[in-house]
């Protein structure tokens, strides 16, 4: 008779991954209660909710029943164990630093795969490591090159989250994002644009590099109700500047509302004033309140 130590193991993977039995319940879409009787073994799961079990802590089903012992199951190679293995902000950096794409998409597959929020994702891994990417190069510990290559990993990964998590887009209106001029720094708003549309928003995102006319050309095409403008380096304001003077010059009153944003806006006292956008918006909550009175 093999030793059925399912109540244990589930208990000890929850507690490893650092998931409360109502996060645990969320994830496996069953209540907590079912939860707690997993544990203390009053109930047993069917066979699809123990392979579900077993995905979403990245262990075998034999493992998860007992008949393997936890060395086997983590030491198998290329094995979910080794991915969801709890990984801290640090593992993720150091795997962004070494240029080791398939570390950083096994980290980032294992947090979809535990149930962890994509806004979370988003904000405590890719934005907090970018910035101190952005330390690194100022203190020439990191070539452009290198830097190139972590904001091409992440663009690659917000991508696969965007994949895996979010819904279809309402056939609404659209909001059309784009960053003006030379500037090139198109992530944090292709984060906003990602958020939103994990909303329900349609959003047509531009990115970086398009000369203004085709902007033009753009709204001219798609009739947004909003302009999202991004702004990161403070030389680049005037051409977000320019680009708001173009829009409005061309279509006067049904110029589409325009949204600023941007770090290089944290320096001016009235973003909005002093480069002609009809609102400024730090963040996602703030351009989904916009939105909604617009
Ligand atoms: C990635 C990166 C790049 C990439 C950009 C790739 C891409 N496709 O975007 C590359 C390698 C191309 C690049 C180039 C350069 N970069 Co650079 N880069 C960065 C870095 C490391 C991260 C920026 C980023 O993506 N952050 C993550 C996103 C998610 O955060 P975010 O941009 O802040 O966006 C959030 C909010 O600001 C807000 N938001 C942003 N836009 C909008 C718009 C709206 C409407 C709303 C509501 C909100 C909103 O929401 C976002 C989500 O929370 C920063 C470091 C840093 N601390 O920012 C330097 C940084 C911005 N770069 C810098 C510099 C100097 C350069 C270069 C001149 C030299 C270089 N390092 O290569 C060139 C210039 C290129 C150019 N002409 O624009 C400096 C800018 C200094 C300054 N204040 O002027 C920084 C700060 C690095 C540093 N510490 O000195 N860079």
């Amino acid at each position: 008779m093999m030793n059925f130590s399912f109540p244990q193991r589930m208990k000890e993977l929850r507690i490893k991954h650092q998931l409360t039995q109502k996060e645990a319940a969320k994830a496996l879409g069953i209540g907590q209660t079912t939860i707690a009787n997993y544990e203390n073994g009053t109930r047993v799961p069917d066979l699809e909710k123990t392979a579900e079990i077993a995905e979403l802590f990245g262990v075998s089903v034999d493992y998860l029943i007992g008949r393997e012992g936890y060395s086997a199951a983590a030491e198998k190679k290329d094995s979910p164990a080794q991915e969801t293995a709890e990984y801290a902000f640090e593992d993720y950096m150091k795997a962004l630093v070494d240029g080791d794409k398939k570390t950083v998409r096994k980290i980032i597959l294992s947090f979809l795969r535990q149930g962890i929020p994509s806004a979370t994702i988003y904000k405590d891994y890719i934005e907090r490591s970018l910035v101190v990417t952005g330390e690194l190069w100022e203190k020439g510990e990191l070539p452009i090159w290198k830097e190139h290559f972590i904001s091409e990993i992440s663009m690659e990964n917000m991508s696969l989250i965007k994949r895996r998590k979010f819904k279809e887009a309402e056939n609404s209106r659209p909001i059309l994002a784009v960053v003006p001029g030379a500037e090139q720094h198109s992530i944090g708003i292709r984060m906003i644009s990602d958020m939103l549309e994990s909303h329900g928003y349609n959003v047509i995102f531009l990115g970086s590099g398009i000369p203004a006319d085709n902007i033009l050309q753009a709204i001219e095409a798609n009739k947004p109700r909003a302009v999202l403008i991004s702004v990161t380096m403070p030389y680049h304001t005037d051409s977000a500047k320019m680009l708001i003077q173009t829009i409005k010059q061309r279509f006067g009153t049904k110029s589409p509302t325009l949204m600023i944003g941007g770090n290089a806006l944290q320096y001016l006292q009235n973003p909005a004033v002093e480069t002609g956008a009809d609102l400024y918006c730090a963040d996602l909550e703030g351009v989904i309140r916009n939105l909604n009175r617009i």
